[in-house]
């Protein structure tokens, strides 16, 4: 029996989300072609030969300013201690490797071991990966390599393997059914979340949090959901509704249908769009992230 983990980081939209829900085979973190998409720490369990891997997506590294993308980016460095092993997904398609390789440079203090994924190779000419490889793992602690796409999974059974390998003699940490550590109200608020990042565009997804309000199970099966959207504007309130409400309906839908497949049942989703001004700056929307609120 073996159990570990393993902690994915990476420069934002590198692509860590899409390869932990590959990995586990299910949507455990949320996904879309922004940057900045994961806000903590979120785990995501597979099972594979005698092994449970315990995959740790976290988000993107980048040079934080607000105070969510301090907290965010705290949340990736701390994900990083006591795991067994950093895997650091490189995105083939960036225009360049340099925020990795500081990234890889600072990780080497850690002394734990490093493997490099460099993820959407199927977006990348082939001549253009070898100067890369050469790159990213020059002078530095690379234990091991992999070429991947995330998306359409090529490389992804060699890497798994190998992950498997790899995890140490341990008891399983988790039941063998269990999937993720968020619970299922936090995970339907992140899916409402990653349709408003790929429906609305500039600043917009990143003045938004959502939050679960209200869960009802009904006996015939059905689950009512609803859920708070806080913009920081009033004019932000306008542009997610949409005129006659369309844009949020169009969100609304979107995400319901999503949940109905990870639930497994019918859902009614209710979306309230609030303004709170300040919502980055308190707490309480801190702990519902599931990220610490530093006052420094
Ligand atoms: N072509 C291609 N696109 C990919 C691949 N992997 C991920 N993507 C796309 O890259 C974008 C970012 O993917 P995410 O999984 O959200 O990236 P992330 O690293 O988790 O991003 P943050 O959470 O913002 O740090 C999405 O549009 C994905 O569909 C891949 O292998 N090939
Ligand atoms: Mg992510």
């Amino acid at each position: 029996m073996q159990c570990g983990f393993v902690t994915i980081v990476g420069v934002p939209n590198a692509g860590k989300s899409t390869l932990v829900n590959q990995l586990v085979g299910s949507k455990v973190s949320i996904v879309s072609p922004k940057v900045q998409t994961t806000r903590r720490r979120i785990l995501g369990v597979v099972m594979h030969d005698e092994s449970q891997i315990i995959l740790v997506d976290t988000p993107g590294i980048f040079e934080p300013k607000k105070r969510l993308e301090r907290a965010m980016v705290a949340a990736a460095w701390s994900a990083i201690e006591g795991t067994d092993l950093i895997l650091v997904i490189a995105d083939a398609t960036a225009p360049s490797q340099e925020p990795t390789l500081a990234l890889i440079d600072k990780l080497k203090a850690s002394n734990i071991p490093i493997w490099l994924a460099i993820n959407k190779i199927d977006k990348c000419p082939r001549a253009q990966l070898l100067p890369m490889i050469a790159e990213l793992t020059q002078e530095k602690p690379i234990q091991k390599t992999y070429l991947i796409s995330a998306l359409t999974r090529d490389g992804i059974e060699s890497l798994l393997n190998d992950l498997a390998g790899k995890m140490p003699s341990a008891p399983w940490h988790f039941p063998e059914d269990q999937l993720s550590d968020v619970p299922q109200r936090f995970l339907a608020a992140e899916i409402t979340r990653e349709k408003i990042f790929q429906f609305l565009h500039q600043e917009l997804p990143y003045a938004v949090t959502v939050e679960g309000e209200k869960w009802e199970n009904f006996a015939n099966g059905d689950i009512k959901i609803s859920q708070v959207v806080f913009v920081m504007r009033e004019s932000q309130r306008r542009i997610l509704l949409g005129k006659e409400g369309q844009q949020i309906r169009r969100i609304g839908e979107a995400a319901r249908r999503d949940l109905q497949d990870i639930l497994g049942a019918r859902v009614h989703l209710f979306l309230h769009v609030r303004v709170a001004k300040d919502w980055a700056e308190r707490r309480q929307h801190y702990e519902e992230m599931g990220l610490e609120f530093k006052t420094s």
